[in-house]
């Protein structure tokens, strides 16, 4: 199956400029292809990463991908998408992003040496004003740029020479690309349709008609529910794990609803049709047990945060869901407890009704506390505690940093020690 062929089979292709003369291209030879990002941001989000997985995806099929990272580009922003102008980022920010984002590129593709990372900031910055105005300025039609749906959207709010520009420098990209390294194929989200046929136009005029270049968009990813794919009440989900922990990360994806979870199989993950064919029974007969789910949070917190990550995540998961909690690490407990209440205390050992009230308010009265404990609904640190005469060593475990409070069957809090 060819590699176009597997790209529909997994719902990823919204357009393409020239969908014989690729399906040819990528049966002929090793293609040189790209996608690129700007570094508006310090991390990408897993909207972001869907084109870089259809890089990976072209390589194993044995092609040449170049992610390229905007360190010009991003120093102007991409009108696309955007209603407003933007503000511009200080050429230290755009560093500052360029390289978080580079790391984060090499960590997930660099490894092997089979993905190339450049930066468009080492050949657009030495185009001088003369040479952009003489060499592509005229190489392009201010009529044609006007109508680019993301210019023409803008034009009654206003649009900024130096926006209006951004098509120009995407495209110049392209075309050296195209001279340099013979990458004939970008690819994006489709709201880079504009900037990818700009290029492919300037690729054209400057080598000839006949020149073979090609443009590949992926569909906007919606959900079922209609709501924004790759949200969460936190906001969005970030591969940086200092934004999202691999342990929310990994719930995220569990999270997936079953009208969703093929679908996301198919973007997210690199599992072969048959097994998601399998899944796909699973969920038809079996949705209970959502192993879709499972599978779809297990590889794609593998392919981003390594398998540690995984084990660290299910074994948080593991742990809330039974209430053995002992033996928590305090870096799982930091990620699993992120989103629950909690409140600090200081070391002094007093009488558990006491701490619970007045130092944690975890209840709200000696009485209610007394009620709780003689009933058996309060776990410290995963042990029923029902006598109100002890007291409690808020150090005795978790290298004396955190008490882990239950009440009932699911409220959990967090009692970080200070000390
Ligand atoms: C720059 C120079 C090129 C080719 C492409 C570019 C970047 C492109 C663009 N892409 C988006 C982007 O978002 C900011 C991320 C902050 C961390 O603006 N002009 O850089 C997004 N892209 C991924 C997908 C996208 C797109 O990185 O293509 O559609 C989102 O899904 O919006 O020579």
């Amino acid at each position: 199956m060819s590699i176009i062929d597997e790209l529909k089979w997994r719902g990823a292709i919204n357009q393409q400029t020239d969908e014989s003369g690729l399906g040819d291209l990528v049966n002929e030879k090793a293609v040189g292809l790209y996608a690129g990002i700007d570094p508006t941001g310090d991390s990408m989000h897993i909207g972001h990463l869907i084109p870089f997985m259809i890089l990976k995806r072209f390589q194993l099929a044995g092609h040449r991908p170049y992610i390229v990272i905007g360190g010009a580009t991003g120093s102007i922003g991409d009108p696309s998408g955007k209603k407003a102008e933007r503000v511009l980022q200080t050429m230290d920010q755009v560093r500052h992003n360029q390289d978080c984002l580079t790391r984060q590129m090499e960590n997930l593709f660099g490894q092997d040496g089979s993905f190339k990372i450049v930066n468009n900031y080492d050949w657009l910055s030495k185009v001088s004003l003369l040479d952009f105005l003489r060499d592509y300025g005229k190489l392009f039609n201010v009529n044609n740029m006007l109508n680019k749906e993301v210019v023409a959207s803008r034009l009654e709010v206003g649009i900024s020479y130096t926006e209006f520009t951004y098509q120009i420098l995407q495209s110049i990209d392209f075309l050296h690309l195209y001279q340099a390294e013979d990458v004939q194929l970008q690819i994006g989200g489709a709201d880079q349709w504009g900037n990818i046929t700009a290029g492919i136009d300037l690729i054209h005029k400057q080598e000839g008609a006949e020149a073979k270049a090609y443009g590949l968009t992926i569909p906007l990813l919606l959900k079922a529910d209609g709501t924004k794919f790759g949200k969460s009440e936190g906001g969005n989900i970030w591969l940086d794990p200092e934004k999202t922990s691999p342990y929310e990360f990994y719930q995220f994806w569990i999270n997936t609803d079953d009208r969703d979870v093929i679908k996301f199989l198919k973007y997210f993950t690199f599992l072969s049709q048959d097994e998601i064919k399998t899944l796909e029974d699973a969920v038809a007969t079996h949705p209970e047990k959502r192993l879709a789910q499972t599978r779809l949070a297990e590889e794609v917190t593998e392919f981003v945060h390594g398998k540690d990550a995984v084990a660290e995540a299910q074994h948080i998961t593991k742990a809330l869901f039974s209430g053995d909690v002992a033996d928590l690490t305090a870096s799982e407990i930091e990620q699993g407890f992120k989103k629950m209440p909690s409140v600090t205390v200081n070391t002094d050992k007093k009488n558990i009704v006491e701490w619970l009230v007045d130092d944690t308010k975890i209840e709200s009265s000696r009485r209610q506390a007394r009620e709780d404990l003689t009933n058996g609904a309060i776990r410290i640190n995963g042990e029923k505690v029902t006598a109100t005469d002890v007291d409690i060593d808020p150090t005795s475990a978790f290298d004396g940093k955190f008490v882990i409070v239950r009440r009932g069957k699911k409220r959990y809090f967090l009692v970080r020690v200070a000390g």
